[in-house]
């Protein structure tokens, strides 16, 4: 009765916080501006084998057609209407795409962008993707529908009617973020469209939100939405589950919004994250691995049942948003998926022509691989399981996958076994069930450690994996008292090692 009670207690007040995945499955990964289809087919032929616990997707809702830049990735940042039509796909591939992953056990992450519509300079016309008729200048959204009632205007304060300082919090809240025409999320009018569209996303199964643009939402009007929302439809989710929340507020310190301010929706990205882990590896400011010993809260970080991190995200990989300088695409990844801090998205990228004029990436703004007519090219697999197409598929690197089942491997175990030479060589465990060693430094490393693990031949999952009863890489012999030595020289193609018991052979 005692525990039925407080098992109640926590489904209805902290729902928000669970990511809703299923058990041991512990990550999620952003397939940034895939389509529909071809995540129906990555769940089944990928990401349930693999322990991938879900898809966070781009945005699914109807959005301004920008053609100049020719369909930029951040026109899906501009809606026009809750319908589901996008290059992604329309109404009827999304709820395939939901039911097959669910069916799968994989599920479905939505990032919400219900802060604002298109910019103020979109024009008018029948140019969004469901071809439903909009007005930026008159603020006329007749597919919702909102009209200029149901902006901001009156309320920002700034000379321009944009966001101009970040330190003034009103003006965060209530101008328009780069020219977007700015909600006005205090209405109930516009706060029951923005619920009416979730749910209409929870009916068809979604798991959970990205919340876009938190920061520059009150809290409270963010609150009042959520509590409008049903619970996770029953097909898949037990009774009673809430959707995952995490709130997209970045806070790397310096400004006066804080994501604190957001815990009681749900989580927070921690942008902190990327940025000091980038920092570290990188070896800037002095900063050393040696320091990661009480990585977490200890640096600073909101509590870890709050934070949704992530290595680099679709903004700051090509010079948006923040954190950008010191974000790393590859090496964070191993340290974050063996640390316990946390709930971890994996970011899946696609490529684009980099060009870079004085210090900028003047193709920042390049969409996804797409044909001629617009359309988004199908992500394609090749004999060796990496994407063609010009698809990135990080999440099938074999580092990173293996990572993501390292993670599930030792959930719920605790940081251990922490060792350090006072430098760039670390290592860690994870209570008995796993343990990851790093050398950042410039020399080889040699060293007998206990790793907690039981005695047995284990085979490291970065320099290779166990096919069958074969190890393709490199093997760690654990003795009875759990010593085991580790050689990593500094020009190892991956300077680290990770052995967990599912890799025993
Ligand atoms: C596009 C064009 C604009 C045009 C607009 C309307 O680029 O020129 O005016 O259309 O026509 C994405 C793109 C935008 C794009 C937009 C709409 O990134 O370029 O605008 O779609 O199509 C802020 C927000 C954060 C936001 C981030 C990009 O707080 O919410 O900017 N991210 C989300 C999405 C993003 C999307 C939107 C929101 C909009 O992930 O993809 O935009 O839906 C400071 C602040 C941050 C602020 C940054 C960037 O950061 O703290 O809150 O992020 O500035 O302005 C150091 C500081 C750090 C600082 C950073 C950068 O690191 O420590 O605090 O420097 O200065």
């Amino acid at each position: 009765m005692g525990i039925y009670f407080l098992l109640l207690i926590v489904g209805l007040c902290w729902g928000q916080y669970n990511p809703n995945t299923l058990p041991k499955r512990t990550s999620i990964v952003h397939l940034f501006e895939w389509r529909w289809q071809d995540i129906a087919l990555e769940c089944e032929r990928y990401l349930a084998p693999n322990g991938f616990g879900g898809v966070q997707i781009s945005p699914p809702n109807e959005n301004v057609i920008v053609t100049d830049p020719q369909q930029p990735w951040w026109e899906r940042y501009q809606p026009v209407s809750y319908k589901l039509c996008t290059r992604s796909g329309n109404e009827t591939e999304f709820r395939d795409m939901v039911t097959r992953c669910n069916n799968v056990g994989v599920h479905i992450y939505v990032d919400a962008v219900i802060n604002h519509m298109c910019g103020a300079n979109a024009g008018a016309g029948d140019h969004a993707t469901c071809g439903s008729y909009f007005n930026a200048k008159t603020e006329d959204f007749p597919a919702v529908p909102y009209s200029g009632w149901d902006f901001n205007d009156h309320k920002c304060k700034s000379r321009s009617g944009n966001i101009e300082n970040y330190h003034d919090i009103s003006q965060v809240r209530d101008c328009r973020l780069v020219s977007l025409l700015d909600l006005a999320l205090e209405k109930d009018y516009v706060r029951s469209r923005v619920a009416e569209y979730m749910n209409h996303l929870i009916d068809i199964g979604v798991a959970g939100f990205r919340i876009d643009a938190a920061k520059h939402m009150w809290p409270g009007d963010v609150k009042a939405i959520l509590d409008k929302l049903k619970d996770l439809n029953t097909q898949w989710f037990p009774e009673g589950t809430k959707p995952f929340i995490y709130q997209e507020v970045i806070d790397l310190g310096g400004e006066p919004i804080k994501g604190r301010e957001y815990f009681g929706n749900g989580r927070v990205t921690e942008f902190k994250y990327s940025a000091k882990l980038g920092t570290v590896i990188r070896k800037w400011d002095g900063e050393k691995m040696a320091y990661l010993k009480n990585w977490g809260e200890g640096w600073g970080f909101v509590p870890s049942d709050k934070a949704l991190v992530f290595v680099d995200n679709h903004d700051n990989q090509r010079g948006h948003g923040a954190g950008g300088a010191s974000v790393l695409t590859f090496w964070g990844f191993g340290f974050m998926l063996a640390h316990p801090y946390g709930f971890t998205r994996v970011m899946s990228s696609f490529r684009w022509p980099r060009y870079f004029e004085n210090g900028k990436d003047i193709n920042d703004w390049v969409g996804p691989p797409s044909n001629s007519d617009g359309s988004i090219k199908p992500v394609t697999i090749n004999a060796d399981t990496t994407c063609g197409n010009n698809w990135v598929c990080e999440h099938r690197w074999r580092q990173i996958k293996n990572m993501v089942i390292f993670r599930n491997v030792v959930d719920g175990e605790p940081f251990s076994n922490w060792w350090d030479n006072g430098s760039n060589q670390v290592a860690f465990g994870r209570g008995n069930k796993g343990f990851i060693i790093f050398n950042n430094d410039d020399w080889s490393l040699n060293v007998s450690l206990q790793t907690g693990l039981p005695a047995g031949t284990y085979c490291d999952v970065i320099s290779g994996q166990k096919e069958g009863d074969f190890c393709t890489a490199v093997e760690v012999h654990v003795a009875a008292d759990g010593m085991a030595n580790f050689l990593i020289g500094n020009e190892d193609e991956d300077p680290f090692i990770a052995i967990h018991v599912d890799a025993k052979l």
